[in-house]
């Protein structure tokens, strides 16, 4: 292993963002692939609060489903979820920074042990009540009758999560971040989605190297100094161990 001050000074700070990708090989399934959730849902029958307001019932199922899907006990942090880990241990130590950028909502990242994590589309494992903004911890299924156990309103818990025409969450965060980073590494994201599909430009005006990680190349690829294509829990190991071998300028 290299001398912990030339890997902070070669790759830090290092921000990573996480997409549904690196989740899969944990057995949550991804949005946009074959197998994806869009294929089997409508974005607008549940990931809108227009889809909220009119058909609270299917919401509700769609994402009670998902919870009890990852609350089993089969799924757990995979290799690529530790090895950022890893990661983050190594560039503290060193006296560096790594921040992870979540996409998504399940609780992986905190569960290999990930702390310096934003989840900018929400969490899973959280209710929010749609009028008092009160958020609880959420483990079982959420009733469409529900009250609010703050402001007693019924019917306007729903999931912490953010829906297409919501603001992401910690976007100053972020983008304060993106702004002062060395290395930025997108992991297991397809690159659809706004605004996080646009961080990899933020990062470049910053000066710095920016790195996809993906089972396949993504629609923004171009916009990557480098790519490595496989699985994460492949491609990330392999990475924070380039990282942890030493200057970022190796191959
Ligand atoms: C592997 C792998 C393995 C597979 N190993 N890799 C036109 C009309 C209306 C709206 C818009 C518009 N144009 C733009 C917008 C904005 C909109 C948007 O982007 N829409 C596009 C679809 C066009 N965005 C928004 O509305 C956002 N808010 C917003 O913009 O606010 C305004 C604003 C913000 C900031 C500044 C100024 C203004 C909110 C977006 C909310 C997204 N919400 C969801 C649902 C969250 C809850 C839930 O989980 O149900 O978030 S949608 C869904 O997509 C989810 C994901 O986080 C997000 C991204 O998906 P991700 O992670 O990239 O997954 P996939 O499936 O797409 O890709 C997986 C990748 O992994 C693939 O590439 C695979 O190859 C790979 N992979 N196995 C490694 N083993």
């Amino acid at each position: 292993m290299a001398d912990a001050h030339q890997v902070r000074s070669s790759w830090g700070p290092i921000v990573v963002l996480t997409g549904a990708g690196i989740s899969r090989e944990s057995g949550l399934h991804t949005f946009r692939d074959a197998d994806g959730i869009w294929a089997t849902v409508r974005i607008e029958d549940v990931a809108t609060p227009e889809a909220f307001a009119r058909d609270p019932v299917t919401v509700q199922a769609f994402y009670n489903a998902r919870r009890r899907g990852l609350l089993d006990p089969a799924v757990v942090p995979n290799a690529a979820h530790r090895a950022l880990v890893a990661l983050e241990r190594a560039m503290r130590q060193a006296g560096g920074d790594v921040l992870v950028v979540t996409q998504n909502i399940d609780d992986l990242h905190e569960r290999a042990g990930q702390t310096r994590l934003l989840h900018m589309h929400g969490e899973l494992l959280k209710a929010i009540c749609a009028d008092c903004g009160n958020v609880t911890e959420c483990r079982a299924d959420i009733a469409v009758e529900a009250p609010c156990l703050a402001c007693g309103a019924i019917g306007r818990l729903r999931p912490q999560v953010v829906w297409f025409g919501e603001m992401p969450l910690h976007m100053e965060e972020i983008a304060a971040a993106l702004a002062r980073c060395a290395t930025f590494v997108a992991i297991g994201t397809s690159g659809n989605v706004y605004p996080a599909s646009g961080f990899v430009e933020l990062a470049h005006q910053a000066g710095a190297r920016t790195i996809e990680l993906n089972l396949e190349p993504s629609v923004t690829r171009s916009l990557f100094h480098e790519a490595h294509h496989g699985p994460a829990t492949t491609v990330v190991p392999a990475f924070v161990a380039r990282v942890l071998d030493g200057p970022r300028n190796r191959p």
